[in-house]
């Protein structure tokens, strides 16, 4: 795109960026190059010469280009964007991002996925990263998200077992960007702490379609200060404006295959097309007084805050809207902390945050190579950097002077401190105290409340797949002891659910006993947690995804599958509807040759039938015109686009039968169900376009599932 936003932070990166357009080749010393084909020879059939020092320049840059992945959350994709503060917190907190209203505030937002390698498929059943960097007038504000608002672990302590069980096991390292393996799930089975997490991780969430269409949650409870000094605690969340969607795991497992890219290239794609990403950006706030009236402790970060107790305030947006110019320079070098902080907002005492605010300075030292990774240019702040710190690896800034200590007197004791009316960072002032103890609270201890809400909160097709998907990963867990451990978790969260999985994993419920855990010595841990097991039946809404469908077609991928002789004025018709709508229509021909329409035009395939599959798009239009149905129903693609419809149908997508196409619809598994089925478009309904996008809309009809996949 030639029309790039520009703000502070694209501004200042903008001095770093470098294009070769029109330019000649030269050694990284400057020095002009003639020939960058044949090393230098003694004689052109000799060995190559030491002397060769352009040679052994691009081939010792070349063998170091790699750097260590990141530990977790390795593969992943990032975008500049800007923040805009549509109503102020200032009665809460003092961050100027978050008072100014109308401000805009630069930002770089990195998604991910967890377990996987840097060369996983991005539609691994997982957890999301949600990182976002807030380019602030005061300095950078990192907000380290994810797609689930709560944690496996309540402690950090925990995080190396946790990640090292889920990661690929070490004697094979089998499996690649998988949970679904034995040390995961012993591991978890012997952590009834993480079974909140589980609910979300088993759900759909965990396959989303899009990162545009999940939320992101700060997780920890953290702390607003107010220009008074008064404390609110405060969950972060964003809301996609284009609702919470995802796909099917099945659907999760073909695209892994077709186009394991498809997250990366939809948020690429959506940004080149002008289609923003847009999320809602709120606040759930808790005076400080209100700590504990809650019957779980605010400090567990495996406990949400329910929308129904403290609702969200919606205070901001958050667009993506310019991709990186450069992956490693830019997604691959960007460092998130949870420590990167601004004036108004402050840590709590969750054990979870309080070690991740030494994990992440730790480990860039060793990914980015050492304590100058701040200058690189996608991490520094906009905000110029004055301190005494000096020296290192790859220091880029040159500090003038010879004062490099405080207090100094030789320069005129720079840089100066600052009081905090003049945006000093003041840690907020609360009294801690306690005997020196490796213990867990007992107000920590209620571990399947919460599972029950999440689960209790789905609708019957979310409480299947959640099902299926726990059948699933169980079934590849080689130990059985482990399948009956976790079964008999899961009993303490819904007795059907644990009979269910217990029956096709082939095992018995049975009552558990709990592994201690590091609570006061005098608690009563069975008894503890024996409490919680009682049946509630609560729900809370905001947990359903079924309940964030938006009236949107917006970004929703529609394949045209045609061939020659199709249509024209239907397609165009239709094509113009879709796009009208925001939507994105892609071509699908027999082949890659451009297809000749009824009229004698001519459209160019963006995809040949045999190098796609309908698991790429969101909906189906089999196009008009008797030619080009004549045409797919030869031999040679009839198969492709019957599996087409089938694997749509299957997977509860919307399909548009066009005039002439009722060979398909007769032939595919549409025609196995008389029901109505509102996502089922034919040239013989009124109003057949509305229709479709109605339906595209809706995104699936996963009630319709059974349905649809059960032949009688
Ligand atoms: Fe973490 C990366 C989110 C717990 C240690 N984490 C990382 C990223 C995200 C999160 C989004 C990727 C950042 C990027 O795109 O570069 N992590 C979370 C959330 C957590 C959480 C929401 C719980 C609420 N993490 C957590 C704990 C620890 C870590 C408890 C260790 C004590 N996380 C790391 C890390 C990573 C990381 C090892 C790997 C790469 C990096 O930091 O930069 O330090």
């Amino acid at each position: 795109m030639n029309n790039k936003p520009h703000n502070k932070k694209l501004d200042q990166l903008e001095s770093h960026a470098t294009s070769s357009e029109n330019t000649r080749l030269t050694s990284n010393q400057g020095l002009r190059i003639n020939n960058n084909q044949d090393s230098l020879k003694a004689g052109n059939r000799g060995p190559t010469l030491m002397e060769d020092f352009f040679f052994r320049e691009k081939m010792t840059h070349f063998d170091h280009e790699r750097i260590p992945e990141r530990v977790v959350h390795a593969r992943g994709s990032g975008a500049h964007g800007v923040f805009k503060l549509n109503k102020s917190l200032e009665k809460y907190t003092k961050a100027g991002f978050l008072t100014e209203v109308g401000k805009e505030t630069p930002v770089f937002v990195r998604f991910s996925t967890v377990a996987g390698n840097r060369g996983s498929t991005d539609l691994a059943r997982d957890v999301r990263g949600f990182a976002v960097k807030f380019y602030t007038d005061e300095g950078n504000y990192d907000l380290v998200a994810n797609n689930i608002p709560v944690f496996f672990i309540q402690d950090a302590i925990k995080f190396p077992d946790l990640v090292h069980a889920v990661k690929p096991e070490p004697h094979n390292e089998i499996p690649q960007a998988q949970s679904a393996h034995d040390t995961f799930w012993d591991f978890i089975s012997l952590m009834p702490e993480s079974m909140h997490m589980i609910m979300w991780l088993m759900s759909d969430r965990s396959i989303p379609r899009s990162y545009s269409r999940m939320e992101g949650f700060g997780v920890h409870s953290f702390k607003f200060i107010n220009n008074e000094g008064r404390m609110h605690f405060v969950k972060f969340h964003f809301k996609p404006k284009l609702g919470v969607h995802s796909v099917a795991w099945d659907e999760a497992q073909r695209i892994s295959g077709v186009d394991p890219d498809f997250h990366k290239r939809d948020l690429w794609e959506s940004i080149e097309n002008g289609m923003f990403p847009e999320w809602d950006f709120g606040v759930q706030l808790i005076p400080e007084e209100d700590e504990d009236k809650f019957d779980f402790d605010l400090l567990d970060p495996t406990k949400i805050v329910p929308e129904e107790e403290v609702p969200v305030e919606l205070v901001g947006t958050l667009t993506l809207n310019r991709n990186p110019d450069n992956f490693f320079a830019e997604t691959e070098q960007i460092a998130f902390h949870p420590g990167h902080i601004v004036p108004g907002i402050d840590f709590s005492k969750d054990p979870l945050l309080q070690g991740r605010l030494f994990s992440y300075t730790d480990t860039q030292l060793i990914r980015l190579g050492g304590p100058n990774f701040h200058e690189i240019p996608i991490n520094r702040s906009v905000k110029t950097v004055h301190n005494n710190q000096r020296d290192g690896y790859m220091r880029q800034q040159i500090n003038k002077g010879k004062v490099s200590y405080e207090p100094n007197s030789i320069g005129g004791g720079c840089p100066f401190q600052s009081m905090m009316s003049e945006g000093g960072y003041v840690s907020h002032q609360e009294r801690v105290s306690g005997p020196k103890v490796r213990q867990r609270s007992e107000s920590f201890v209620d571990h399947y409340s919460q599972a029950k809400l999440f689960y209790n909160s789905q609708s019957d097709y979310e409480k299947m797949h959640l099902q299926n998907a726990l059948i699933f990963e169980l079934s590849k867990v080689t130990v059985p002891a482990v399948r009956e451990r976790m079964v008999g978790q899961l009993n303490f969260i819904d007795k059907a659910l644990a009979q269910k999985v217990a029956a096709e994993v082939g095992v018995e419920v049975k009552e558990l006993e709990f592994p201690n855990q590091s609570l006061p010595a005098d608690s009563n841990h069975q008894d503890l947690q024996s409490e919680e097991r009682e049946a509630h039946t609560r729900v809370s809404g905001a947990l359903s995804m079924a309940d964030t469908i938006k009236d949107t077609i917006k970004g929703r991928k529609i394949g045209f599958i045609m061939a020659n002789g199709v249509n024209a004025l239907s397609v165009h018709d239709l094509k113009t509807k879709l796009e009208g709508e925001n939507a994105v229509v892609e071509i699908i021909g027999p082949n890659m040759v451009p297809v000749t329409t009824n009229d004698g035009s001519m459209l160019t395939p963006k995809h040949s039938i045999t190098s796609i599959a309908s698991v790429a798009f969101d909906a189906l239009y089999i196009a008009a015109g008797e030619d080009s149905v004549k045409a797919l129903l030869t031999a040679g693609n009839k198969p492709h686009v019957l599996n087409f419809i089938n694997e749509a149908y299957k997977h509860c997508k919307a399909i548009y039968f066009g005039e002439g196409s009722e060979p398909f619809y007769m032939n595919s598994n549409v025609s196995l169900k008389k029901h109505i089925d509102p996502a089922i478009v034919s040239w013989e309904d009124e109003m057949p376009e509305n229709k479709f996008i109605d339906a595209i809309a809706k995104h699936r009809v996963w009630h319709l599932e059974l349905e649809r996949n059960t032949q009688d």
